[in-house]
């Protein structure tokens, strides 16, 4: 029986990854394709599987390890004659890289006297990092076969159960053939496209020749259809050695993302833990992590399950009672109309907010008349600097200097509720109403920007939202929200807070009023205000000076750079 040491494949360039589970033991036996460990880097969690069947000898790594390509795993004995070369080698064959590029054991290296600028290549365009194990859906191909593309152009939109994702180019080239169709679930690695580039135009730069060239322009016969069940395929692995895989890998292409308000709450868990609670029937965004950095655990997952069965056992039918399905075809005819992930993520985190948070809403209107002159005053200004002045930068604004004065409703509730973790620094979600659904960008450091700045990153934030170019990045760290219906209409609502925050503020519909000025009523425009809190965190007394001061500062809006 030959010994063989298995290392850690290629991941995604990654150094340094901890490992945080060890899946095998010393003597168990093991399939193709087991996993053997969890690693986790700052960008995803993988599970490595195993190149090849036998008997695992000797354990390398343990728990807590630090691990990097080539570091051995373990040994291994025994060895099924059919393996690959590249599982010989303890490379996971499984795990495709984005833009690999295709070649073979026969492939020609490259030649010395090679024009990188004119030789052809092709490579596979794989699904990137989804932030998630749970796979996309793909909803859209964005360019026909045949296409030529730029790099980081947009080839096909995902979206998952946290947010509609736009797959870019990994280089220049023509997409010469799509391997999957619309519908298609697809995670990472999966190969989605063959696309036809010239060597040189690679992002990566490292691209090797193929070995006999071809045309780009006969590489890429175009099919301009949209492949169908049938035309596409499953995702293959390639077939490239071992040792020209690392160099040739190009950079991982960026996703751009725009995710529902809830985002902000991603679960960290690692793929045995989701896969735990797929089998379980489990939401792991309803159980608390006790690892490093609030990582969701197996036990955390088997205390949640434990727990959820007691409940139920105690309820004695006290629970929360389901809505039934009715049939409404008995009363007329119906259409079912599939809701976007977003829509359904907003849903689940909404019912989250609602029946965790013991929301208060407070209500009061702001006296906006020196406001909306002061606006209309700035209006040909606003016109030179190419801004729209609308309510809400003032809105902001106030709500940034109330909330460095009210500092308890930026806080966040620590999970065992026995602390409170105060932020000392202002950034504020706005919701923005898209045709995809809510979703909730961050302005940063509201309380350094000025009304300008703050008009433009409005315009620019809500234009992003609307073309689903949001990053991850500008949906997070918020410590409070806006929810503006004012160009919409209503005199008010009750917003739900957006957890973990403990606090939104809603804008109702400006309106011309009769105030009372001790002789007589005088028209005044007023600004119908909502603000829900969790009253776990702030109680009444917060909410009403917290409301009181932003109501003031809207009415004389010099106070606020006082
Ligand atoms: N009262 C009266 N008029 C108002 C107003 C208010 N409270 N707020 C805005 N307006 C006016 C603006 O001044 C603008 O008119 P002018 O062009 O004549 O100045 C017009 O309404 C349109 O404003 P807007 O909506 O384009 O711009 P905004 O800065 O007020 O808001 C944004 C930007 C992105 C927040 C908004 O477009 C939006 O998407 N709001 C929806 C938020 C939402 O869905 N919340 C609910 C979440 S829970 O389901």
């Amino acid at each position: 029986m030959a010994e063989e040491l298995i290392k850690v494949p290629d991941i995604g360039g990654a150094e340094g990854a901890e490992v945080v589970e060890v899946l095998v033991s010393p003597g168990e036996t093991i399939e193709v394709e087991q996993s053997l460990v969890v690693v986790e880097s700052d960008k995803a969690s993988m599970e490595i599987p195993a190149p090849m069947a036998g008997v695992v000898g000797a354990l390398r790594v343990a728990v807590g390890d630090s691990v990097s390509e080539g570091d051995v795993i373990l040994t291994l004995e025994g060895m099924k004659e059919t393996e690959s070369p590249a599982s010989q080698t303890g490379r996971a064959t499984t795990a495709p890289v984005p833009g690999t590029p295709i070649t073979t054991a026969a492939a020609a290296p490259l030649s010395e006297d090679n024009d990188a600028s004119s030789a052809v290549t092709t490579i596979e365009v794989t699904i990137p990092d989804l932030g998630s194990d749970e796979g996309a859906d793909l909803v859209e191909i964005l360019v026909p076969a045949g296409t030529e593309v730029q790099e980081g152009d947009s080839l096909v939109l995902l979206e998952s159960d946290k947010a509609s994702m736009e797959v870019p180019a990994p280089s220049a080239g023509v997409v010469t053939e799509w391997r999957v169709e619309i519908g298609t679930t697809v995670r990472e690695g999966v190969v989605i496209a063959v696309m036809a580039i010239r060597a040189g135009t690679d992002s990566s730069d490292q691209v090797p020749d193929t070995g006999p060239s071809e045309a780009l322009d006969n590489e890429a016969s175009p099919n301009a259809s949209i492949p169908t069940a049938a035309s596409s395929a499953a995702p293959s692995a390639s077939a490239e050695p071992a040792s020209t895989a690392q160099e040739s890998m190009p950079a991982e292409p960026p996703v751009t993302v725009s995710a529902s308000a809830s985002d902000a709450g991603a679960v960290y868990a690692g793929p045995a833990v989701r896969k735990l609670a797929r089998e379980f029937g489990v939401s792991l965004t309803n159980v608390t992590g006790t690892g490093s950095r609030g990582r969701i655990l197996k036990e955390d997952l088997q205390q949640y399950v434990s727990r959820t069965l007691a409940g139920e056992g105690a309820s004695g039918g006290a629970g929360l009672p389901t809505i039934p399905d009715q049939d409404f075809t008995r009363f007329g005819s119906i259409d079912r109309i599939a809701r976007s992930r977003i829509d359904k993520l907003t849903a689940t985190n909404m019912v989250r907010s609602w029946l965790n948070v013991p929301h208060v809403t407070q209500f009061d209107d702001a006296d906006i008349n020196g406001m909306e002159r002061f606006r209309k005053e700035l209006k040909s200004e606003a016109d030179e600097r190419g801004v729209r002045l609308t309510p809400l930068p003032f809105i902001l604004k106030a709500c940034a200097v109330a909330l460095r004065d009210h500092p308890k409703l930026k806080s966040s509730l620590a999970n065992t509720g026995e602390t409170l973790i105060m932020k000392h620094y202002c950034h504020i979600g706005m919701a923005v109403d898209t045709p995809a659904g809510l979703v909730v960008p961050v302005i940063r450091d509201v309380d350094k920007k000025s009304i300008w700045e703050l008009a433009a990153e409005i315009a620019t934030l809500a234009e992003k939202a609307r073309d689903k170019q949001l990053k991850p990045a500008d949906l997070q760290g918020g410590v409070f929200t806006v929810s503006s219906l004012g160009a919409m209409g209503g005199r008010g609502f009750t917003p739900i807070i957006n957890v973990p925050e403990v606090a939104i503020l809603g804008v109702g519909r400006a309106a011309v009023q009769p105030v009372w000025d001790g002789e007589v009523f005088r028209p005044h425009t007023l600004l119908p205000l909502a603000l829900s809190y969790d009253h776990r965190v702030v109680n009444g007394g917060d909410g009403g000076r917290f409301l009181t001061d932003v109501t003031a500062l809207l009415a004389d809006v010099k106070r606020m750079v006082m």
